[in-house]
């Protein structure tokens, strides 16, 4: 292991330029630790964490029951391959499926890699069960949408900074407008379609939230006309959004629930991030027999996929999620959280807006998409000891561990209504 007790922020973030790719543009911050809802730069200055890998620490940072059951695991088995069976995986299985409610599991590890495995999973459905003729299935997807970045996957982004150059491009998909069920029951109706997938609430576009019937309308549409309704929960999912899955509406279970109301049950559920709660990568596609039986031995898999390590890991991480309640924690977090956010609205000319949902909300910046003041103002975030960042452009992401108290969420309001009062363009 590297240890890092001489080296500076600056020398360190020197070695990323000289020696790795520049795919990044990180804020200017060197972490070093992380412990709950804070992380430590290499200089000891601590930070609440507004972003949380993105979603991933969900759980907050080295949950220590995490932690525990990957360390422990580690010791004894990390990786079998699925040329043997192992002594975790069929527990980890049928822990997962009974916790979202589904037939079955295929475990792989990030999050483009169970996109892709919908993807596959949709099309051989399609040709299988559906019979539309092969190499002709059409999946229906959203504009502004982000669903990792494989070459599959970015070849129906609409972003020319994902996808520019990586040409030429898998063909098979459909863009739609988001939040649009005419588009959706107009296209639907479409030859050779075999599926829709949506994220819940578009992250990476800047915490776009549906109108309320969107996705379970969206989801009659797709059972009336005999198309698979995937609903990509990588960022939206495991309590994020003040419900277990985004797709469960207004309901706060722990993912226990006898599917009530609210409810809308995908064909295909994707889930990935804080399926680890951040310790180890670790994604999982989720449906029904009718759907997962297409699969056979040896059309699918990954030297990781269902490895004993990632198994213990995503046990302990979802029942950190329901013993800790933090499906309600994120809920109610979201509401004072967005109430602040609007009280300093009030006294600003410089914040538009916030939106969101329970813990995954944004600000929109009263400044062009094109300008630096979302980043700035990040900059000054940052000064004040909390990070977050920029989705696009004039847009600020603000995702806390679900693991904040109500007097942490006070005191990172604070500290964002004092960098917004004090900011000039
Ligand atoms: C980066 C964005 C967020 C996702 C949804 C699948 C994936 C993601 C809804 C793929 C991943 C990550 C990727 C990460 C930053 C982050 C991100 F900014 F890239 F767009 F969250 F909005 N579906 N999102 O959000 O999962 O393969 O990354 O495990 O690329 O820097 P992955």
């Amino acid at each position: 292991m590297i240890e890092n007790n001489i080296l500076s922020s600056e020398e360190l973030m020197k070695l990323e330029e000289r020696h790795g790719a520049h795919n990044y543009h990180p804020l200017p911050v060197v972490l070093a630790k992380g412990d709950g809802v804070y992380v430590w730069d290499v200089e000891g200055k601590r930070y609440y964490d507004f972003l949380s890998a993105y979603s991933a620490v969900n759980q907050g940072h080295c949950h220590p029951k995490i932690v525990d059951a990957m360390q422990t695991q580690t010791e004894t088995l990390t990786l079998t391959s699925r040329a043997f069976y192992n002594d975790v995986l069929g527990r980890y299985e049928k822990y997962i499926t009974e916790y979202f409610g589904f037939d079955k599991v295929l475990p792989m590890n990030t999050g483009a890699e169970a996109v892709e495995t919908a993807i596959k999973l949709c099309r051989k459905w399609a040709y299988e069960k559906k019979g539309i003729p092969e190499n002709q299935a059409q999946i229906i997807v959203c504009d502004n949408n982000f669903h990792g970045r494989t070459t599959t996957i970015v070849s129906f982004s609409n972003d020319p900074v994902a996808n520019q150059n990586f040409g030429p491009y898998t063909p098979g998909f459909i863009r739609i407008p988001y939040n649009d069920l005419s588009a959706l029951e107009r296209i639907v109706q479409g030859e050779n379609i075999a599926g829709f997938m949506v994220e819940p609430i578009q992250g990476e576009a800047g915490v776009m939230v549906p109108d309320e019937g969107f996705i379970k309308g969206a989801k009659e549409i797709c059972r009336k006309n005999g198309v698979l309704f995937i609903a990509d929960e990588v960022q939206t999912g495991i309590g994020r959004t003040g419900a277990l899955l985004s797709v469960c509406g207004d309901c706060a279970c722990e993912g226990h629930c006898e599917k009530q109301a609210t409810y809308t049950e995908s064909d295909i559920l994707i889930l990935g991030k804080a399926l680890s709660g951040g310790a180890y990568p670790v994604s999982a596609v989720l449906a029904d027999d009718e759907v997962m039986e297409v699969i056979r031995p040896g059309q699918h898999g990954s030297t990781f996929g269902g490895n004993p390590v990632a198994g213990q890991v995503g046990i302990a991480a979802l029942e950190v999620i329901r013993d800790e309640k933090l499906t309600q924690n994120a809920r109610s977090l979201g509401e004072l959280f967005r109430a602040r956010m609007n009280q300093m609205i009030e006294k600003t000319a410089l914040v538009l807006l916030v939106r969101g949902k329970g813990l995954l909300n944004a600000i929109v910046i009263n400044d062009s998409e094109d300008s630096s003041t979302a980043w700035d103002i990040c900059i000054q975030l940052k000064e004040n000891g909390l990070l977050a960042k920029p989705t696009h452009g004039n847009i600020i992401r603000f995702a806390p561990p679900l693991v904040m108290t109500i007097e942490q969420l006070h005191e990172c309001c604070d500290i964002i209504e004092k960098t917004i009062g004090a900011f000039r363009i």
